[in-house]
């Protein structure tokens, strides 16, 4: 068995999710936020067999897409005192995904 920790992009989980249950996929959905934009994303948890990793894998890969945001970067202090920003362009998404052996599935 393994376990398939994907974490995607808010707007697309709705879409994922329900296309994987469609597949009779099980999944745990964990609101997370990134490291570094500091934006909310979600975290899916996927229980499958060996031989379904790529099933899950194709739906990720279709269903999640890559998008562009804008990050405030200071750039200095304006003579008023005021913070001045600058945008930075970071792409982010589709999935960022890690696959990992299961030692041990029960459920009690
Ligand atoms: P964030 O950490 O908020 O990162 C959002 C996007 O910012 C990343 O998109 C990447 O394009 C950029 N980024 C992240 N760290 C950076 C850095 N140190 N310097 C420059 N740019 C950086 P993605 O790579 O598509 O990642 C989307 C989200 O997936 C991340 O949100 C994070 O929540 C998760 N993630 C990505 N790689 C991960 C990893 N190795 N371990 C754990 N979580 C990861």
């Amino acid at each position: 068995m393994q376990l398939i920790i994907a974490t995607i992009q808010d707007q697309d989980a709705d879409r994922v999710v329900s296309n994987l249950n469609e597949q009779k996929f099980r999944v745990t959905r964990i609101g997370t936020t990134g490291g570094f934009l500091q934006q909310g994303n979600t975290t899916l948890l996927i229980g499958v067999e060996d031989t379904e990793v790529s099933l899950v894998l194709d739906t990720l890969r279709k269903e999640s897409q890559r998008r562009t945001r804008y990050m405030p970067m200071a750039t200095g202090a304006a003579p008023n005192g005021m913070a001045m920003y600058n945008y930075v362009e970071v792409e982010v998404g589709g999935a960022t995904v890690f696959v990992l052996d299961v030692d041990h599935f029960e459920q009690v």
